[in-house]
């Protein structure tokens, strides 16, 4: 892979880590009227699979989708905007964090509902085939998304009639408190939808050039017509379910567990790989920190200060003009 390629990769993971840490700081000042999900050690995941995607690609994204509208390429500041529900966010302040699109990104909205995200994808991917364009769709969720019926009712549609999209499952072991171990008979989602006839992989997804390669192959298989496939991407997050808080010592995860996945974060790992064989020096990580420092800064001050809705558009958007 190109030299410009490796840093862009280190860039996005950088960009995303930077925004979701600036949104914790800030939330507890209570301006962000919207539940957060923090996605603080999946970096690797969006950055790897969305590199490969076109702008006219569709994604589609769960409540946890902050880091999916950065590498798709969605608008930072719309996004925060729309975490302080301002009009000038990317739902007009209607939709919150769980809710971020950017039609012209191909994002067609992330979803709050566990699974929803599965079929709206099959949808487009559908849609994709019958115009006869090359457009691939992304879908991503978790693994708690992989116990609900639209998993299955997707992965078996989408497999018979050979459409274009990707399902990119982050497995970070947990819905809420519950550990895959207590929800799933088995333990391989990939291999699920092995049974459906779809190829599919588990992989490290705190490896971004893991990812990079599968989602590689897994985008060229889609625009080549030759059907879905799912990669499932083993990582962790960091930060408790909902909102700021760290969920250690509450009772559900382990303490050598967490410290096993700080210890491996994709961030860290991909810094001293690219150090070590001099793609990236103190200089250009300076220069990258520091244009990534002005991004944030830049968003969060065009957030703030944007006007908020007014209580005579309360019904704009809810119904067809
Ligand atoms: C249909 C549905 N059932 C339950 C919920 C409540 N809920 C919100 S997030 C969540 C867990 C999701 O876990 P996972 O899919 O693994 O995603 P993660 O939070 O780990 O990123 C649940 C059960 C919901 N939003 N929608």
């Amino acid at each position: 892979m190109e030299n410009e390629k490796l840093i862009e990769l280190y860039k996005t993971m950088q960009t995303i880590r930077s925004v979701e840490r600036k949104i914790e700081e800030e939330y507890k000042n209570d301006e962000m009227k919207t539940p957060i999900h923090l996605s603080i050690g999946q970096e690797a995941i969006a950055a790897g699979v969305c590199i490969h995607l076109r702008n006219e690609d569709y994604l589609f994204g769960t409540h946890r989708s902050h880091a999916q509208y950065i590498a798709k390429g969605g608008d930072i500041r719309k996004m925060i905007a729309e975490l302080y529900l301002r009009k000038t966010g990317c739902t007009s302040g209607r939709g919150g964090s769980m809710h971020l699109m950017a039609p012209d990104r191909g994002i067609f909205g992330s979803t709050a509902i566990v699974g929803g995200s599965l079929p709206l994808g099959t949808g487009t991917a559908l849609a994709s085939k019958i115009q006869k364009n090359d457009r691939v769709t992304a879908v991503f969720f978790g693994d708690g998304a992989a116990d609900e019926g639209t998993f299955h009712e997707s992965l078996n549609f989408a497999s018979l009639k050979k459409l274009p999209v990707i399902y990119v499952c982050e497995n970070n072991f947990y819905a809420i408190n519950s550990h895959q171990k207590e929800r799933q008979s088995g333990d391989n989602i990939y291999k699920i939808a092995q049974g459906y006839g779809i190829p599919s992989y588990q992989i490290d997804g705190n490896d971004v050039l893991k990812v990079y390669e599968y989602a590689e192959k897994a985008v060229e298989q889609c625009r080549r017509g030759e059907g879905p496939v799912l990669l499932e991407c083993v990582s962790y997050r960091w930060k408790g379910h909902i909102g700021t808080v760290d969920d250690l010592g509450v009772g559900f995860r382990p303490q050598e567990e967490y410290d096993y996945w700080i210890s491996k974060c994709p961030i860290k790992w991909y810094k001293e790989y690219l150090k070590s064989r001099n793609i990236l020096n103190d200089a250009l990580e300076k220069s990258i920190h520091k244009e990534i420092d002005k991004l944030v800064k830049d968003a969060f001050e065009f957030a703030i200060n944007s006007p908020k809705p007014q209580p005579e558009e309360l019904l704009d958007f809810v119904y067809a003009d």
